[in-house]
């Protein structure tokens, strides 16, 4: 017998909406190579490929939404799921209220958006987006296990062979506007009471690796004049990375070592090499890369006063800001008006593939308010009616872009 009793209902299902599921099969059935009422549609025909597309119009630059799902160690669970999950439930939203876009409403989950396994912050929104660099790069690009990225690609089931990588860039045009629905991951609209913010630009990140080497060498017999301590050098370039940012004067300008890694990494021996990683972000592009300068000066001398080598110094992102599409963000007005929301202009101070997005179409995105702003750490946490303010936000703007 089955194995389900049919004595209980599985889940309470909502009621199919008859209406409208009955117009999507009358409009599928338009896209045939045979007059109605037969339909004629052969695989990869020009009417097979139209018909996967969502919009009545379907040639024109689609209009894409989207965010990723990956997430960081010990962090939470509403970055980026917020802009996927959304995207869907707007999609959705649209299709109960009977929408018809005329431009194709596309999703995507971009790939890799956290630097955490390969390094590399929003690799599949860069490789979208066109970065050579990262087409040729990705090649040597190892995890912590030594496991290369089409590797770890084919273990998860995706088929990426290095030929075809440079088929993920995308043509100019394909998307007539590309949206990110977001939490803050900052604490102005929970402070101030705002529901929604529309982003205006988003800073300008950059990383990079450092590695110094020294002599190391036993904790008790080598005297403190002798010492060449790459543990050392690491401590003081973090500090050096503070004082740099701080230097600015701005508020804006930020900088973070997450990662020191010292080796052999025991008590009682002095560090021979330590790896330290870090993060500097900036709305101003150039002063970003006058703490950038700085901080490779730093290395250098640190290294030099200390004795030890600085045997890597490596940018491994320098990335322009970004700023949002005029067009979107006047459709995002209208949404907010037409929902009655309070909403705020503000920059994004966390990356997202927006800032990516950005270099092959307008681009916009939406801020709801997060618990006290934190982010990347498990208290991360946004209520689902904040959450659906922001999906209908997404839907009524992804409805006014998609008919333009
Ligand atoms: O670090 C960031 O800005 C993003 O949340 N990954
Ligand atoms: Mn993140
Ligand atoms: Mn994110
Ligand atoms: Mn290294």
């Amino acid at each position: 017998g089955y194995p389900f009793h049919s004595s209980h209902p599985i889940f309470s299902l909502s009621p199919v909406n008859l209406e409208s599921l009955q117009k999507q099969f009358d409009e599928l059935a338009n896209f045939s190579d045979t007059p109605a009422p037969s339909v004629t549609r052969i695989l990869f025909t020009e009417n097979d490929v139209l018909a996967r597309g969502t919009g009545s119009d379907p040639e024109l630059g689609a209009v894409a939404t989207g965010s990723h799902i990956d997430a960081i160690p010990y962090s939470g669970k509403y970055d980026g799921v917020v802009g996927v999950l959304g995207a869907l439930e707007a999609i959705n939203v649209l299709k109960r209220s009977g929408f018809q876009p005329k431009r194709s409403l596309e999703v995507i989950l971009f790939t890799s958006e956290e630097p955490t396994r390969f390094g590399i912050s929003c690799l599949g929104s860069r490789l979208l987006a066109g970065s050579e660099a990262l087409v040729n790069g990705i090649k040597e690009s190892v995890d912590d296990q030594n496991t290369s990225f089409f590797d770890a690609a084919k273990s998860a089931g995706y088929v990426v062979s290095e030929e075809n990588l440079s088929t993920v860039i995308l043509e100019k045009g394909s998307y007539f506007s590309f949206l990110e629905l977001h939490i803050e991951q900052g604490p102005l609209l929970e402070e101030e009471g705002v529901s929604i913010g529309i982003v205006t630009a988003i800073a300008a990140p950059a990383s990079i690796k450092v590695e110094f080497e020294g002599n190391g060498g036993h904790a008790g017999a080598v005297l403190m004049p002798e010492r060449n301590d790459a543990g050392l050098a690491a401590a003081e370039l973090a500090l050096a990375v503070e004082k740099h940012v701080l230097e600015t004067g701005s508020m804006d300008s930020v900088g973070t070592v997450g990662i020191i890694v010292l080796h052999p990494g025991a008590i009682n021996s002095i560090p021979s090499k330590s790896h330290i990683e870090i993060d500097t972000r900036d709305i101003d592009e150039k002063r970003r890369d006058g703490i950038v300068e700085k901080i490779h000066q730093s290395s250098i001398d640190i290294a030099k006063r200390r004795g030890v080598k600085l045997s890597e110094f490596r940018i491994v992102n320098q990335d322009p800001p970004a700023k949002c599409d005029h067009l979107i963000i006047n459709a995002l007005e209208v949404a907010v008006r037409q929902l009655n929301l309070s909403h705020k202009m503000m920059i994004s101070r966390a990356y997202h593939d927006s800032l990516f997005m950005a270099r092959v179409s307008p681009m916009g995105m939406i801020f709801i308010p997060c618990y006290k702003g934190y982010s990347h750490k498990p208290e991360e946490y946004a209520s689902i009616e904040d959450i659906a303010n922001g999906v209908n936000v997404l839907a009524l703007t992804l409805a006014q872009l998609s008919l333009e």
